[in-house]
């Protein structure tokens, strides 16, 4: 059977990561089946497309899955599939906490033929096998022989084939600049953003989270050896094409277990499979010393930070009272001593939250080394304890927000401003970390460090932009390339000629090894 897995783009933003869970779907098929993977966010397709795609390939099988964001399109997209007569599964964490509204069973018209809860590794195989026979069932459950859930071990965990998978799709390198930037230092004519997970679960709960009803609080981990083996595959990958991999940890929390964390990196410093990567940190573990500079030494470039709030109150009202707003300055400073940079994440909103949040936010944002500042709004994901909370409290003002998406709009009154008021802060985040000013002020406060990573700086922060801010054509581009080009001059005219005078350290050589710009558009938190 030709088997085909789709995630659905939001319309919106493109992240230009790929998702995990097709790779991983694709390497746990049984033998004897083809599964094509489609990403939105690197084809994007309507439904019609969809549709025609699979009558003309000749699928016999599609899985679909979507976070809450996507779960509209991907419904659409699923209608339109189940209309030409072949069967949709669908999973992930919209789905799975909502299974009736996916299978009609609430009253709306039915989307997917069946539905995967919860982490389907252990699922998916027999699934495969259930619509061969024609014999899918509704809901496919993690459960052991007593029925009760079961959470996937990995350990043993499936080999992803990196270096024979079709990545085309993937490539952030425009297809004219290959012939030329493959010849650019060990080459750069690919460039690729991998996920990698090395463990699931987090044990904090904070109120707005999924993942700690999703995966569990207690965490399960890969062995090192498998992880290693991985990013040593991706590096042969990109070698081998003259290109660059680097790799998001997508782990909620990579340090979770610090023990584990630190004998992790050491072993891939030990087997020289540095790649660069990024990951999700809380603040909280990044008070140790030793684990920065592992995260230095085995390749870490960018940590994201659900910093989420610099109020206490704030804090304390999501269950994220382990974030210390007093010690954000100290830990971004450890990482940017070992030019570790971080994606610092902020939601507007909360309960405690007045008019006035963004300024004062980036009041102190300001103070700190530069890093991708990234401003979101309180949502209430469905499941979650916020929602609950919300609900009960009578405080949702869209109850079924994701059946019509808008980003950046809120779904339920916060307590001390209005809506819009909300709105306004978030834009002003945005507006004000992302000027041309700011930009040039992010390049600038990296005077001591080499070019690379100023440019890296700069073209991290042109990408992040466009979380807010869609960059989705060409003109777009064209225009905010117009109004950064005094930036812009500056950096090529050191590229070419060094820097005429170096203000701090003239030691300081200029040099493109450590540029590698992640381009990690859309907001997580850790
Ligand atoms: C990496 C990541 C991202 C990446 C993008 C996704 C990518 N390219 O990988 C980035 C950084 C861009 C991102 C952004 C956002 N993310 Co995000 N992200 C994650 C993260 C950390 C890992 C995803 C992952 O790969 N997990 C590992 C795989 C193996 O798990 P999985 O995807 O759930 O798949 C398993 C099952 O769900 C199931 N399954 C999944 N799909 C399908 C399909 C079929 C057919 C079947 C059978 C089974 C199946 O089987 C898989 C194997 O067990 C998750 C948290 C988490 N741990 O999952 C949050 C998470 C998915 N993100 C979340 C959110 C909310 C966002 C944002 C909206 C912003 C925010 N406030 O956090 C943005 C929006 C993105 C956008 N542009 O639209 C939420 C989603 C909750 C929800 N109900 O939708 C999560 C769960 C985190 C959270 N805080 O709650 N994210
Ligand atoms: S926000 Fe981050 S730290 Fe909090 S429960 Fe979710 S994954 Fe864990």
């Amino acid at each position: 059977m030709r088997i085909l897995l789709y995630n659905p783009d939001n319309g919106v933003t493109r992240n230009f990561m790929p998702h995990l869970w097709m790779f991983l779907l694709q390497a746990l098929t049984p033998p004897g089946h083809e599964v094509l993977l489609i990403d939105g966010n690197a084809q994007p397709m309507d439904e019609a497309q969809i549709a025609q795609f699979v009558r003309e390939r000749n699928i016999g099988l599609v899985g679909i899955g979507a976070m809450t964001r996507m779960i509209a399109k991907a419904y659409r997209t699923a209608d339109a599939i189940r209309a030409t007569g072949v069967p949709v599964v669908m999973g992930g964490p919209h789905v799975t906490e909502l299974a009736d509204e996916a299978l009609g069973r609430d009253g709306g018209p039915r989307h997917a033929d069946a539905v995967a809860l919860g982490e389907a590794d252990e699922t998916w195989p027999q699934i495969v096998n259930d619509a061969v026979r024609g014999e899918l069932k509704d809901i496919y459950a993690p459960v052991d022989s007593a029925g009760k859930e079961r959470k996937p071990p990995l350990n043993p965990y499936p080999v992803i084939p990196w270096d024979s998978i079709d990545l085309n799709q993937f490539n952030l390198v425009p297809k004219a600049a290959y012939p030329l930037l493959k010849q650019v230092g060990e080459g750069w004519g690919t460039f690729r953003i991998i996920p990698v997970e090395s463990g699931r679960g987090c044990p904090y709960g904070c109120e707005f989270c999924t993942v700690t009803g999703f995966f569990g609080d207690s965490i399960r981990f890969r062995t090192n050896e498998s992880v290693v083996d991985e990013l040593l595959l991706l590096k042969a990958r990109a070698r081998s094409e003259k290109g660059q991999m680097a790799v998001f940890f997508i782990d909620d929390n990579f340090a979770i277990n610090l023990k584990r964390t630190k004998s992790l990196l050491r072993d891939i410093i030990a087997a020289k499979a540095q790649v660069h990567w990024v990951a999700q940190i809380s603040a909280n573990l990044l008070r140790d010393e030793e684990l920065v500079d592992l995260i230095a030494a085995s390749g870490g470039k960018w940590v994201f930070i659900g910093m989420e709030s610099i109020d206490p109150v704030n804090l304390k009202d999501v269950n994220k009272g382990f974030n210390k707003p007093g010690e954000y300055a100290a830990v971004l400073e450890r990482l940017a001593k070992r030019n570790v940079y971080a994606i610092t994440s902020f939601i507007f909103g909360m309960d405690n939250d007045t008019t006035g949040v963004a300024e004062r936010t980036l009041e102190q944002v300001r103070t700190w080394p530069p890093g991708l500042p990234i401003f979101g709004l309180l949502t209430p994901l469905p499941a979650t304890p916020l929602y609950k909370r919300l609900e009960t409290a009578g405080r949702l003002t869209r109850p079924r927000h994701w059946q019509e998406f808008i980003p950046f709009t809120m779904a339920h009154t916060p307590l001390k401003m209005s809506i819009g008021e909300a709105h306004a802060e978030v834009k002003y985040g945005w507006a004000h970390a992302y000027s041309p000013e700011a930009l040039a002020q992010a390049v600038d406060s990296l005077d001591d460090e080499p070019l690379g990573y100023r440019i890296n700086i700069f073209l991290a922060r042109l990408c992040f932009r466009g979380i807010y801010f869609p960059m989705m054509g060409k003109l777009a581009w064209l225009k905010v390339v117009a109004q950064n080009r005094q930036t812009i001059f500056k950096l090529v005219r050191e590229g070419f000629f060094g820097r005429r005078s170096h203000p701090r350290n003239p030691d300081v050589q200029d040099s493109y090894e450590d540029m590698a710009a992640p381009d990690v558009s859309g907001e997580v938190s850790a």
